[in-house]
């Protein structure tokens, strides 16, 4: 299915119905009550979300989305029945905007959270609610009112805990491959990967994260080269970021630290609050280095690259540290949690 991560959409809730104005008419009484009955509820539009969903490709096409009415009341204190709301699936990590104002209307994170876009109208009254003692035949009546009408504006932010950078042919999806289930394609061309893929990494019971693996970026991407940086939002919400750099890239030209500074450069460019996420630098191909070399060619490598955070080496296609990777990264984002929580519990005692 393509990938689609942003759509725009009309949701239109509906009219509540009208109240009715009517009176008993039966035989042998002459001069019956008011019984009109009360319109029902307008349907309201919402939208659910739904973990089997991937993209927002159901709204390449569909693009405007109506609950029914609410129907009109009728004689003999019949109410309407109300309109139906209507629930549009949508995936995980769907924010929601008013697309003419540009307010942030929701982010929905979590499977089968529902959020309010249009609602429906309110139903009208009939005239049975006017009776009084003064009043007998009571000829009011209150209509329905309007349903909302908008355009909003979906935007898909994948949820992942670690997203894969670097060139393309860097080989982040043969370790996407290596690490967990899923299979995204790998070919020695690049831009093999042309939209983001997510695994989960289970390393244990109650121990997995899940990794994005985006289309690789060049120089210039922010300017449009390549696939451009549009990819990069899914990267928003992950917690690290791995940068894969191919140690023994091919031809003549070839330059391993140039292009790793270039790719630092095109993410300070999309985002820096991106560019200051904690990031991860990882060797990856040592298995084309000979052994004997290994080790003074990655630390030239780090030096040229002038990066003093954490550093990895290893080899993808044979699954070479791998495992050790994916360890210290499980450690990392647990304790990345505690620390989210902490500041949280000391504020909540501080409440008390
Ligand atoms: N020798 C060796 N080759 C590797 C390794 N990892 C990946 N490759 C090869 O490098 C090429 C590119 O790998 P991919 O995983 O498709 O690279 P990518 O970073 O996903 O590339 P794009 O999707 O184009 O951005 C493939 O031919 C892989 O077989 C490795 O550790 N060692
Ligand atoms: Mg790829």
């Amino acid at each position: 299915m393509k990938f689609v991560d942003e759509a725009i959409i009309r949701v239109i809730a509906r009219d509540g119905g009208d109240g009715a104005l009517s009176f008993r008419r039966e035989k042998f009484i002459p001069r019956g009550g008011p019984d009109g009955g009360d319109g029902g509820h307008g349907g309201s539009v919402y939208l659910v979300t739904n973990s089997g969903l991937n993209t927002l490709a159901d709204f390449r096409y569909t693009k405007e989305f109506r609950a029914p009415h609410g129907e009109n009341g009728r004689g003999r204190n019949c109410s309407g029945s109300a309109g139906e709301d209507l629930m549009i699936p949508v995936p995980l990590g769907t924010l929601i905007h008013d697309a003419e104002t540009g307010e942030q209307i929701g982010d929905l994170t979590r499977h089968g959270q529902t959020l309010l876009v249009a609602k429906g109208g309110h139903r009208g009254l009939g005239n049975t609610h006017f009776k009084s003692s003064t009043n007998r035949a009571p000829r009011h009546t209150v209509p329905g009112t309007p349903g909302e009408r908008r355009e909003i504006k979906l935007e898909l932010q994948l949820l992942a805990d670690v997203g894969l950078l670097g060139l393309p042919n860097a080989g982040k999806s043969t370790f996407l491959r290596a690490v967990s289930e899923a299979r995204p394609k790998v070919a020695d061309y690049p831009f093999t990967t042309l939209h983001p893929h997510l695994g989960v990494v289970m390393l244990e019971q109650h121990r997995s994260f899940v990794i994005a693996d985006v289309p690789g970026l060049i120089e210039g991407a922010h300017a449009g080269a390549g696939l451009g940086i549009r990819f990069l939002k899914h990267l928003a919400r992950t917690r690290i970021l791995l940068h894969l750099v191919d140690v023994a890239p091919f031809g003549q030209d070839a330059d391993p630290a140039r292009d790793a500074k270039s790719i630092a450069a095109e993410l300070e460019k999309f985002s820096p609050e991106l560019a200051a996420r904690e990031r991860w630098l990882v060797l990856n191909k040592i298995d084309l280095i000979p052994i004997q070399q290994r080790e003074t060619h990655c630390r030239r490598l780090v030096q040229q690259i002038a990066w003093t955070g954490p550093v990895f080496e290893i080899s993808a296609i044979s699954g070479q540290a791998c495992r050790e990777l994916t360890g210290r990264l499980m450690d990392r984002l647990q304790e990345l949690t505690q620390q989210q929580a902490e500041p949280a519990m000391e504020k909540s005692q501080e409440d008390e």
